[in-house]
C-alpha cells in the first residue's frame, strides 16, 4: 500500500470584516489538528481566505481589489506556510490571485498546493467559471466569478507530489466530466479541490433540495470513473445571509465516501487514503488504453 493520510479542513462562515490574519488563525489550528492526528496533507476550500464576494455586485475597483492577494505567501499569509513547514504538513489553498501578466492586471480563483517544506508545488486557475458577468438585481445574492475572475490559462496539470500523482479544480470544475477527464488522462490518483456552493441557486430553486445530492454525485463518480481519491472541501454554513452547503469529504477511488463533515463549521475530518486502492479500476474497468474510444468522441472537443 501506498498510504497518504490527508486531512479535509472545512470552514465555517467568513464574515465580511474578518481579517486576514483571523481567518489565517483559524486554519492553522485545524492545520494543527490534523498533523496532531497524523496527516501529511491538509486540505482548505476555494477562495479559503475571505468571505465569498463574488455573492456581492462592486463597483468600485480598489474595494474589489481588497478580496484578492497580490503574493503568496504574503505577510498576512506567511504564518499558515511557517506552521505548515515548522509541522512538517502540506497544504491545499484555495485563493483570489491578482497579477500581473501579459501587461496588465489579470484576475484568477487559484488554488495551490504546498510541500511539507512550505514551498509551493503547483498552482491551478479555475477553468469553470459559474454565475453571470453583470449586475442581475432579481437575484436575492449574486453570482459574478464570470465578471471577477478570467479563465484560468493553466490547463490541469498534475505534480508527483504526496507519493502519488496529484492534481486540482476548484468547485464549479467538479460538476463536468471532461475537468475529471483530464486529470484522469494524466493518471491522477488523487484531486483536491475546494467549493462555494450555496443552497440556493436562483436560476433554478427546484434543485434546491437536491445541493448536497448534486455535490456528492459529481465527486463520487469523478473518483470512480478515473480511479482517483478525491477531497472535496466546504466553505459551509451561513456567511453574510447566504446558506453554503458542507459536506466536505474524502472519498476512495471506489466512489464511497469514507469520511464525511457533520458541521456548518470549521471541522477537520481525516482518511489514510491508499493510493494503490485506484489500481484495480485503472488496470480493468478503466483501463483506458484497452476501452477508450476516442475517435468517437471527437464531438467533445469540436463543440
Ligand atoms: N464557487 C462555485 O463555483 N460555486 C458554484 C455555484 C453554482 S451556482 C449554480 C458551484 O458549482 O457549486
Amino acid at each position: 500500500p501506498r498510504i497518504v493520510t490527508i486531512g479535509a479542513a472545512q470552514m465555517g462562515p467568513i464574515a465580511r470584516s474578518e481579517s486576514r490574519p483571523q481567518v489565517v488563525e483559524r486554519l492553522i489550528a485545524l492545520l494543527r489538528q490534523g498533523a496532531a492526528t497524523g496527516c501529511e496533507l491538509v486540505v482548505f476550500p476555494e477562495a479559503t481566505l475571505t468571505a465569498f464576494f463574488p455573492h456581492w455586485w462592486i463597483e468600485d475597483a480598489a474595494e474589489l481589489d481588497a478580496w484578492f492577494e497580490r503574493e503568496m505567501p504574503s505577510n498576512e499569509t506567511a504564518p499558515l506556510f511557517n506552521e505548515a513547514r515548522r509541522l512538517g504538513v502540506g497544504f491545499h489553498l484555495g485563493y483570489c490571485e491578482l497579477v500581473e501578466e501579459e501587461g496588465r492586471q489579470r484576475r484568477f480563483n487559484t488554488a495551490i498546493l504546498v510541500g511539507k517544506d512550505g514551498q509551493v508545488i503547483g498552482k491551478y486557475r479555475k477553468i469553470h467559471l459559474p454565475g453571470h458577468a453583470e449586475h442581475e438585481p432579481w437575484r436575492p445574492f449574486q453570482n459574478l466569478e464570470k465578471r471577477y475572475f478570467e479563465v484560468g490559462n493553466l490547463g490541469w496539470p498534475v505534480w508527483r507530489a504526496f507519493g502519488g500523482v496529484t492534481g486540482m479544480m476548484i468547485c464549479n470544475d467538479r460538476r463536468w466530466p471532461e475537468a475529471w477527464r483530464v486529470l484522469g488522462l494524466q493518471g491522477a490518483e488523487l484531486v483536491l479541490l475546494g467549493y462555494n456552493t450555496p443552497r440556493h441557486d436562483p436560476t433554478t430553486p427546484q434543485h434546491d433540495r437536491l445541493a448536497e445530492f448534486h455535490n456528492h454525485l459529481s465527486m463520487q463518480a469523478g473518483a470512480y470513473q478515473n480511479g482517483c481519491w478525491v477531497v472535496g472541501v466546504a466553505k459551509a454554513g451561513v456567511e453574510e445571509g447566504i446558506e453554503q452547503i458542507g459536506g466536505s469529504c474524502i472519498i476512495a477511488p471506489t466512489g464511497e465516501i469514507v469520511a464525511q463533515a457533520i458541521t456548518a463549521g470549521d471541522e477537520l475530518v481525516m482518511a489514510r487514503c491508499d493510493l494503490d486502492a485506484a489500481n484495480p479500476i485503472k488496470r480493468n474497468i478503466f483501463n483506458f488504453a484497452r476501452h477508450r474510444r476516442p475517435e468517437h468522441y471527437r464531438m467533445i472537443v469540436e463543440r
